[in-house]
């Protein structure tokens, strides 16, 4: 589906009659232009609005490609997973069927751990192999950008097996990776159950060897009584500021421990899960500018009840984004398509918020607003094309993929 033809270094191309949903902050709604265009030059957007006003001489012999009227929209992001795993839990999910709950098997040495034991039983190679046919599924559907999380090593050097293993996603595939450390997932079985002591590890020993390696672009934790605490948690997060690293955090999806307003208070790109948040959480998160992450496919996956908070959201002006949290244990999800459809269905969001939260607020969530997420001069040339008859079809089909073209930093 990519459109791999390479322009000419310095060439102009062109995507002419089309429609566009631009997705930009200053457009109301999703920022629609009818008979629109948009030009690029060296992966970059350079124009995009009107066809009528696209300036002349944007280049020699421009590459021009007719559209046909189709629809544009920024290319799809996808910013909260854990694309990188071994193996699967579909065993677990038989246990779920039977009747036990996520937090049993958890607590029975299923969950989060049987993943642990798989990945560190895989070679980095292996793991980007299982990796690969997830990461290339999504594409095929227009994500031109997604995060990826470590979190299933536990330990230094399978939690930079992980972190490697994502980064060589975006260098086999023609995609935007950013990689999140995780170590403050789970506790691993070797620390027989002294989880302060676990994250002195995570805070001292495994974040700065990885920022060193510039393995992470952020760090990210579990803070849940199933995994750790907000004191925990903070000394985490206090260890990632001192290294200059932005953080998030998976906060009260099973209950609320305080976890958004712990987040927000370290200025946390965004906070994601949120089932549980309440009004104070709510109000520090739009105070810190951090964006909820919603994450249909785990409520929908573990059943759970109690869904995000959307109209507080959206009372205090929190900036949504939805994203497919793929994971073999609570959302083996990989179609950003079906999550939206989702998100409108069980949490009522509308179209434009479920649009907005795969693109450009999805790109705020991973501190990349200036580069991607909206068609606006100046940003990578980062597009899908869709053949649809409006943006809601997107939206509301459920396992039919319309996409048509993807390009991926102008090719
Ligand atoms: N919340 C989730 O939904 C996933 N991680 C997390 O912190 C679950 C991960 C798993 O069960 O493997
Ligand atoms: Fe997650």
């Amino acid at each position: 589906m990519t459109d791999r033809s390479n322009p000419v270094s310095g060439q102009t191309r062109i995507w002419r009659n089309a429609r566009l949903a631009t997705l930009a902050e200053n457009a109301p709604g999703l920022g629609i232009v009818e008979a629109g265009a948009v030009a690029a030059r060296d992966g970059r957007i350079v124009f995009a609005g009107p066809e009528a006003d696209m300036p002349s001489g944007l280049g020699d012999g421009p590459d021009i490609k007719d559209c046909g009227g189709r629809w544009i929209t920024p290319g799809l992001i996808d910013c909260h997973t854990h694309l990188v795993h071994a193996g699967n839990r579909a065993n677990e999910f038989e246990m779920r069927l039977a009747g036990a709950t996520y937090e049993e098997v958890a607590r029975a040495g299923g969950g989060i751990v049987s993943s642990v034991k798989a990945l560190r039983a895989a070679s980095e190679d292996e793991l980007v192999a299982q990796s690969l046919p997830r990461l290339d599924t999504m594409i095929a559907e227009g994500v031109t950008t997604i995060e990826i999380k470590s979190g299933y090593g536990l330990d230094l050097d399978n939690e930079r097996k992980s972190l490697k293993a994502a980064r060589r996603m975006g260098e086999e595939r023609p995609v935007t990776v950013r990689s999140t450390f995780l170590g403050a997932h789970a506790l691993p079985p070797e620390a027989a159950g002294d989880k302060d002591a676990y994250i002195q590890r995570v805070a001292r020993d495994m974040l700065p060897a990885i920022a060193a390696a510039g393995l992470a672009d952020a760090v990210d934790g579990f803070c849940e009584g199933i995994a750790f605490s907000p004191e925990q948690i903070a000394t985490v997060f206090q260890a990632a500021q001192n290294l200059g690293l932005p953080v998030k955090l998976h906060a009260d999806q099973l209950s609320n421990l305080g976890g958004a307003a712990l987040a927000a208070s370290f200025g946390a790109l965004s906070v994601d899960h949120l089932e549980y948040t309440d009004k104070v959480g709510a109000i520090a998160m739009a105070g810190a500018g951090s964006v909820a992450v919603i994450l249909p496919g785990a409520y929908y996956f573990i059943r759970e009840t109690k869904k995000p908070p959307i109209d507080l959201f959206r009372g205090y002006g929190v900036k949504m984004a939805v994203a497919t949290d793929c994971n073999p244990g609570t959302s083996p999800l990989t179609s950003l398509l079906l999550t939206m459809n989702m998100a409108a269905t069980l949490f009522g969001m509308t179209v434009d918020e479920c649009l907005a939260g795969v693109t450009r607020e999805a790109a705020r969530a991973l501190g990349l607003l200036a580069d991607t997420g909206t068609l606006e001069a100046g940003k990578s040339a980062d597009l899908a094309i869709w053949d649809i008859e409006s943006p809601a079809e997107l939206v509301y089909r459920i396992g039919f993929n319309p996409l048509y073209r993807r390009v991926w930093r102008g090719q």
